[in-house]
């Protein structure tokens, strides 16, 4: 693993100012999570720091990065363009940029989908990429409420938001997102 430094200046290079404060403020929302919900708050920085590293690599490079990792086959993922930043960039983080922490690794890859069995620090980077303090759709005030009220509520809301917002277009819905969806469902019916 390199410093904190060393990916601070890899995504100022490779991202347009917007989305380098975009990964500036989901880090620190990040850490703000993990403080909240003990995890490991360096960690959690660290994660939101890189989490769009490829946000801004052209389309044709990020297929081939998705290609090497999950293979090309899923019609879903290879349609829906939005979600191979996430991929490339738990790839290239790994194998190009020194990060050996699995945990941020997979915080990474599954921050636009999300999963089943998503590990904490996956749902607070998933959770603060909605929350940062860039973000300014309608309902982001209730979803800063959630996120620090219960990581398991803002994790379905934003499941909810970015299902709703899919079929609006008329798109596809990657399976990985329709899982993390019906789990946080059902984690409410239980607990209800
Ligand atoms: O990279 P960001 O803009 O900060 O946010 P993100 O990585 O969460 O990207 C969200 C975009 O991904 C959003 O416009 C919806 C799009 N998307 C396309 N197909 C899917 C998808 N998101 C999910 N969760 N699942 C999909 O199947
Ligand atoms: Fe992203
Ligand atoms: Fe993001």
């Amino acid at each position: 693993m390199k410093p904190d430094s060393f990916y601070l200046s890899e995504i100022e290079k490779r991202l347009t100012y917007g989305r380098f404060v975009h990964s500036l403020n989901v880090a620190d929302c990040a850490k703000a999570l993990a403080e909240r919900y003990g995890a490991d708050p360096a960690k959690a920085y660290t994660a939101g720091l890189v989490h769009d590293i490829m946000k801004d690599t052209p389309k044709d490079a990020l297929r081939e990065y998705v290609i090497k990792s999950v293979g090309g086959d899923d019609r879903v993922l290879m349609s829906q363009k939005a979600l191979w930043h996430a991929i490339a960039g738990a790839y290239a983080l790994e194998h190009e940029l020194g990060v050996d922490d699995k945990e941020i690794l997979l915080a990474v890859r599954y921050h636009t989908s999300g999963r089943a069995g998503m590990t904490l620090l996956e749902k607070i980077v998933f959770t603060a990429d909605f929350i940062s303090a860039d973000r300014n759709y309608p309902g982001v005030e209730e979803m800063r409420v959630y996120a620090f009220r219960s990581l398991a509520e803002a994790m379905e809301e934003g499941l909810n938001f970015t299902i709703k917002e899919l079929c609006g277009k008329r798109r596809p819905i990657y399976r990985d997102t329709v899982d993390a969806y019906n789990e946080a469902v059902f984690a409410r019916m239980q607990g209800e």
